[in-house]
């Protein structure tokens, strides 16, 4: 039983969101939060303002921390993984365009014996505002029908707002080391590997401050290659489960 949550914020010039993102952290998630701020280079914008917030303050919880492994968002969020220890991790983006609200109902999940917790704009009750429209009509194209070929229990593989069972994040290997890809291998891989995964409705919010750091085209690839490992190895184990039944019913 968990009763707080290690979240990870990538950051890349966020200096203008990260307040409100940290404000939002505490005013609408009830359960005690340790903070991993992950930048690249010392000039990025959100350090001073940080370093300013915990020098005030001093609070405990809001760990400003280097990225390790060169830069960019996804080698960030790894950096994160590294930090937290055992218990519930969750990765939120610095523009303040996750919804908080649903936290403490990922956590209780988590607490039900779920291991990964998805943050889902295309279920029922969820939803994406604002964004460019075609990243939205590929994301969401991905998420349903990924959904509907492998039965992967989620309606968003591509959001990376996802609460994580430390425990899972150290059996799975990410090999992904360009673009925001990773929370989709780890639940591709994790789903194949039999781990349990749910969702929760979540409302996103297209950034208003700062400069968006999404490549579609550069990224695309990325998705690709987990969107058909997951048909790929749903498809495998099909296979395998049909070839065992036809031997063991010829056996008996
Ligand atoms: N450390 C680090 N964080 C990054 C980098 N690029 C983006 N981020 C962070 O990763 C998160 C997602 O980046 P965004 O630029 O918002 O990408 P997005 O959410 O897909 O796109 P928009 O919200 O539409 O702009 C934000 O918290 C960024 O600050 C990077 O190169 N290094
Ligand atoms: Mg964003």
């Amino acid at each position: 039983m968990f009763d707080s949550i290690q979240v990870i914020i990538p950051v890349y010039n966020e200096g203008e969101n990260i307040l409100q993102t940290l404000g939002a952290i505490e005013s609408e998630i009830s359960a005690p939060c340790t903070t991993f701020i992950v930048y690249d280079f010392d000039e990025d914008n959100t350090v001073p303002v940080i370093r300013e917030l915990t020098s005030k303050s001093n609070p405990k919880n809001i760990k400003l921390t280097k990225n390790q492994y060169g830069g960019g968002a996804l080698s960030a969020i790894r950096t994160g993984f590294d930090a937290t220890g055992e218990g519930a991790v969750l990765v939120v983006m610095a523009d303040y365009s996750d919804d908080l609200s649903v936290v403490d109902g990922m956590l209780a999940k988590i607490n039900q014996g779920y291991d990964i917790v998805c943050g889902s704009r295309y279920m029922k009750g969820g939803k994406q505002v604002g964004g460019p429209k075609i990243k939205k009509l590929l994301s969401r194209t991905a998420g349903l029908s990924l959904h509907l070929i492998t039965g992967i229990p989620t309606h968003d593989i591509t959001n990376n707002f996802k609460m994580y069972r430390k425990s899972v994040l150290q059996d799975i290997e990410i090999e992904s080391r360009d673009g925001v890809e990773l929370g989709m291998e780890i639940v591709v891989k994790a789903f194949l590997r039999g781990y349990r995964i749910t969702e929760v409705p979540s409302i996103w919010r297209g950034r208003v401050a700062g400069k968006s750091r999404f490549r579609l085209l550069q990224w695309l690839p990325g998705y690709l290659k987990w969107y058909i490992y997951g048909i790929r190895g749903r498809l495998l184990a099909v296979t395998r489960i049909t070839k065992q039944s036809r031997t063991s019913g010829r056996e008996s």
